[in-house]
C-alpha cells in the first residue's frame, strides 16, 4: 500500500529530524539559542511535510488527468487510519518540542515552583509576583527590577542587604539614554513591573519578552554568553500603551564581568566612556 509507506517514511523522517538536529551556532544568550534551536526544528520538520504532501498532490494531478469519470473514495479504513496516526505523531512531536522550551525559567520565565527555597526577591514595590534566586545561587544572580512607566523604563540594580531589605546600588532610566547594563556568563534575574498600566518589555535578539503588569511582578532570566560583550541590543515596549508607545524605547548594553564592576562603581563615568 502506497499511502502507507509514505505515512511510514513521513514518520521515521520526523523522528530522524528530532534527534539530528543539534544546538544552534553560538547565540548572544541561552535563551535565543532554545528558541532559534526550537524554530529550526519545526521549520525542518514543515519543511518535509510540504515536500511529501505536494509530491502526492502533483503525483495524484499528473496520474489521473485523463479519468473523464472519476468515482468518489469509499470507505477505506487503512487510509483513514493513516492520516489520523500521522497527524497525531505531527501534533505530538510538535507538543513535545514547544512544552520542553517553554518549560525552561529562560523561555517561560522563573516560577516559584521552580525555586521552592528561593530568598526574598531584591525588589523595591510591596508587589507579589517575583521570584529570587535558591540561597545557593544568591550570591551569584545578579536581580535588576525593570519598572515600566509612560513611556520609559527605570533600570533599578538591586541587592539584599543583611537586614533582608532591599538596597538599590543604582537606577538608570531609558529616558535618559541610559542602557540596562548586563554582564555576560552570569545570571541574570529581570524582575518586571509597572507603576501605571500594561507594557511589556522585549528584548528580541536576546529572547527575552515579558508583560509588565501594574501591582505585580513577573520574574525572567537570562545568561549572556562572552561573545555579546561589547554589543547593544534594541529593547522595545511590546504592549501598545498609548502614545508615546512607539517611542517606548531603551538599549541593553553587553559588558565582561570586570566591566560590570566599574559600571556599579561609577555608572555616570563608565557610560561617559562609551
Ligand atoms: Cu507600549
Amino acid at each position: 500500500m502506497k499511502r502507507t509507506r509514505v505515512a511510514g517514511i513521513l514518520s521515521a523522517a520526523i523522528a530522524l529530524l528530532a534527534v539530528a538536529v543539534g544546538p544552534a551556532a553560538a547565540q548572544p544568550s541561552e535563551n535565543i539559542g532554545i528558541i532559534s534551536s526550537l524554530n529550526l526544528e519545526l521549520l525542518y520538520v514543515a519543511a518535509i511535510i510540504t515536500v511529501v504532501v505536494e509530491a502526492i498532490l502533483i503525483y495524484t494531478v499528473v496520474r489521473y488527468r485523463n479519468n473523464d469519470d472519476p468515482k468518489p473514495t469509499q470507505e477505506n479504513r487503512r487510509l483513514e487510519i493513516t492520516w489520523t496516526v500521522t497527524t497525531a505523531i505531527v501534533l505530538l512531536f510538535v507538543g513535545v518540542t514547544a512544552y520542553a522550551a517553554l518549560g525552561s525559567p529562560l523561555v517561560g520565565g522563573v516560577t516559584a515552583a521552580q525555586n521552592p527555597n528561593a530568598v526574598e526577591p531584591a525588589v523595591t514595590h510591596d508587589y507579589p509576583g517575583a521570584v529570587g534566586p535558591s540561597p545557593a545561587d544568591q550570591e551569584e544572580v545578579l536581580e535588576i527590577e525593570v519598572t515600566a512607566q509612560k513611556y520609559y523604563w527605570t533600570f533599578n540594580y538591586t541587592e539584599t542587604m543583611e537586614n533582608g531589605n532591599t538596597s538599590t546600588m543604582v537606577s538608570m532610566t531609558s529616558s535618559a539614554g541610559e542602557p540596562l547594563v548586563l554582564p555576560s556568563n552570569r545570571t541574570v534575574y529581570l524582575h518586571v513591573t509597572s507603576v501605571d498600566w500594561l507594557h511589556a518589555v522585549h528584548i528580541p535578539d536576546l529572547g527575552l519578552k515579558q508583560d509588565a503588569m501594574p501591582g505585580k511582578y513577573n520574574t525572567i532570566t537570562t545568561e549572556l554568553s562572552p561573545e555579546a560583550e561589547g554589543n547593544r541590543y534594541q529593547l522595545y515596549c511590546a504592549e501598545y500603551c498609548g502614545v508615546g508607545h512607539s517611542a517606548m524605547l531603551g538599549e541593553v548594553l553587553v559588558v565582561s564581568d570586570d566591566e560590570y564592576q566599574q559600571f556599579v562603581e561609577d555608572p555616570e563615568e563608565f557610560l561617559a566612556n562609551r
